[in-house]
């Protein structure tokens, strides 16, 4: 009875980095696996302001863009983090059982808190509530971008002690890291990862741009004076991020798009990918667009949720008991 568990933030607009990322393996694994977890972090975008219409407007975009993906909502258990009390209720029981010093040890909060002068306690405590998240309905692997795994062995630390101190309660849960080959990089500066928080909006393909846009973005991204299409991420990553984008979202293989393009220069190289990604994109944005509009996006998250909840509130129960927190 393998379990999979797996949530994104909505601090930004998603991109086709989240897609590729996150949203493609987990299309990939949703069969192959008992349960399958899908939920939007919602509390945890609150760590960093964000502008409340904005927010609210993004979480409905998120669930509808999980689904135009590709996750089945038959298959997999899809919810708001914010949804479920219990979570945040487990989480307090977590803290109590995570060291300060551990903690402290968390990288993203030692940069996190370097970027802003005036950051929130719940920056701070950010991964418990995530160690919450991943514990409460017992989940075996955790598919994440590298920047989080530490996150996830620290939810198995943590589990792996109050399992000691208590009994036996949680699941200890692995990180899955997807390929390294899958790690989208921004256009402009592909040493660097395409990100939702990135400010320059040329090098970010959004899964909502236009294909013009994304025509626009591809031209024009950053490659290096040679005139040879082929993979080497070290010499050559403008062409090699472009060679991971077209190969993931075609199916082929890297060798044979290099094959195609032999003598051939980047301009037609460039055209060639744009035309690939608009061309998924457009299809992933119709299935979008009739999403936002019917009400089945509600009637898949009171499904998801009412799950949720119920895994939650047991494991809630059974950890207060166990904690000696009963009448
Ligand atoms: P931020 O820029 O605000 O840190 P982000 O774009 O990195 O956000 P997250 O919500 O932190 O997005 O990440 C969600 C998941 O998407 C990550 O666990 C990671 O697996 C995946 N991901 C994000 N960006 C990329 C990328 N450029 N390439 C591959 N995977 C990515
Ligand atoms: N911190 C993660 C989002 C996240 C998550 C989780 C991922 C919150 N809770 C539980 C996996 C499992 C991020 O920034 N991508």
């Amino acid at each position: 009875m393998a379990k999979l568990l797996t949530g994104l933030k909505p601090t930004g607009e998603f991109t086709l980095g989240n897609y590729i990322g996150a949203i493609v393996p987990l299309v990939k694994m949703q069969d192959e696996y008992d349960e399958v977890y899908l939920f939007v972090a919602d509390l945890h975008a609150l760590t960093i302001y964000q502008d409340p219409k904005e927010l609210r407007e993004r979480i409905r975009k998120f669930i509808a863009m999980y689904i135009a993906c590709g996750v089945n909502p038959t298959k997999v258990t899809i919810y708001l983090q914010s949804e479920n009390p219990y979570i945040p209720a487990i989480s307090w029981l977590l803290e109590c059982t995570t060291q300060f010093g551990e903690a402290s040890r968390m990288i993203q909060f030692k940069e996190k808190s370097k970027q802003n002068t005036n950051f929130s306690v719940g920056l701070f405590t950010y991964p418990v509530l995530m160690a919450a998240d991943i514990l409460y309905c017992d989940t075996d692997y955790v598919p994440v971008g590298i920047d989080q795994k530490q996150h996830v062995e620290l939810a198995r630390d943590v589990a792996e002690r109050f399992n000691h101190k208590y009994g036996e309660t949680f699941v200890l849960p692995q990180p899955y890291i997807a390929k390294a080959g899958t790690k989208i990089k921004d256009l402009k500066d592909p040493t660097k990862k395409m990100s939702k928080s990135e400010e320059n909006p040329q090098g970010v393909i959004t899964m909502f741009d236009t294909k013009e846009e994304i025509t626009k973005k591809i031209m024009r991204a950053t490659t290096d004076s040679e005139m040879n299409v082929c993979f080497d991420e070290e010499n050559k990553p403008g062409i090699s991020n472009l060679l991971n984008i077209a190969s993931v979202l075609s199916g082929q293989e890297i060798t044979d798009i290099e094959k195609e393009f032999v003598g051939k220069n980047y301009g037609e190289f460039k055209a060639y990918v744009a035309e690939i990604v608009a061309c998924k994109l457009e299809k992933i944005q119709t299935k979008y667009e009739a999403l936002l509009k019917g009400n089945e996006l509600d009637r898949i998250l009171d499904e998801g949720i009412q799950k949720s909840i119920a895994l939650a509130q047991a494991k809630y129960e059974e950890m207060k008991e166990k904690m000696g927190i009963v009448r």
